[in-house]
């Protein structure tokens, strides 16, 4: 059956990008991600190895009516270290799309602050997005070449554009965790075998948070 979805989209930047891909993508609401390059100069394209003044991103597609910018910007927030130096590949940011996201992003930063946290975070409008070289795309689950082989999962495009992408990329490390895995493995469409080698990740790595 259909069923009508809106989406909006979001992105942060919170560190090396391959943590918060596997993080939001088994997050409830969350449709689809995809990492790259924001918020640097204009008339440069940047790649991983010539990324210029640019910042390791990500961007989801969401479904505000099942998951709040709220709740995504308190993920934001309590995932990554916003008080931490870093080089600007791996800078703190907020990259709005809409006013309402401005001032809600800039309300929870100044909740931050009041609390006494030197926070480094940049909220700044969101322009281009770059799309990350294919092999930084779902990084945790392209380590399974036999899933994304058994989903038909073959280019970095796929793995962009791809719902049950997303959610596994966050499954194979344990993201969601088991009850939310097994809730949702038939209405992704898995198989049987595909559900059996996923649902062994997902409780061998539950709990352990994510690293890079
Ligand atoms: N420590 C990781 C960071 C990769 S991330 C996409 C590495 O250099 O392999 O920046």
């Amino acid at each position: 059956h259909y069923v009508d979805i809106s989406s909006e989209k979001a992105t942060f930047a919170m560190g090396c990008f391959w943590a918060p891909d596997s993080l939001f993508g088994s997050t409830p609401g969350v449709i689809t991600t995809r990492v790259g390059y924001a918020g640097g100069s204009k008339h440069f394209l940047p790649t991983y190895k010539n990324i210029g003044d640019y910042t390791e991103a990500i961007q989801l597609q969401y479904d505000p009516n099942t998951v709040s910018y709220l709740e995504l910007l308190n993920m934001f927030w309590d995932h990554h270290d916003p008080t931490a130096k870093f080089k600007k590949q791996y800078s703190s940011f907020i990259y709005y799309h809409n006013k309402e996201q401005k001032s809600e992003a800039e309300r929870t930063l100044n909740e931050k602050k009041a609390k006494g946290l030197d926070i480094l975070t940049k909220i700044e409008p969101a322009g281009e997005f770059f799309n990350a070289e294919d092999y930084h795309q779902k990084y945790r689950l392209r380590q399974h070449q036999n899933l994304c082989k058994d989903l038909g999962l073959d280019s970095g495009d796929d793995l962009i554009k791809s719902h049950v992408a997303a959610r596994l990329n966050g499954y194979v490390v344990g993201q969601g965790g088991i009850d939310q895995f097994d809730a949702e493995s038939l209405k992704l469409g898995l198989d049987e075998a595909t559900i059996k080698y996923v649902r062994h990740l997902v409780i061998k790595y539950e709990g352990q948070g994510l690293h890079c």
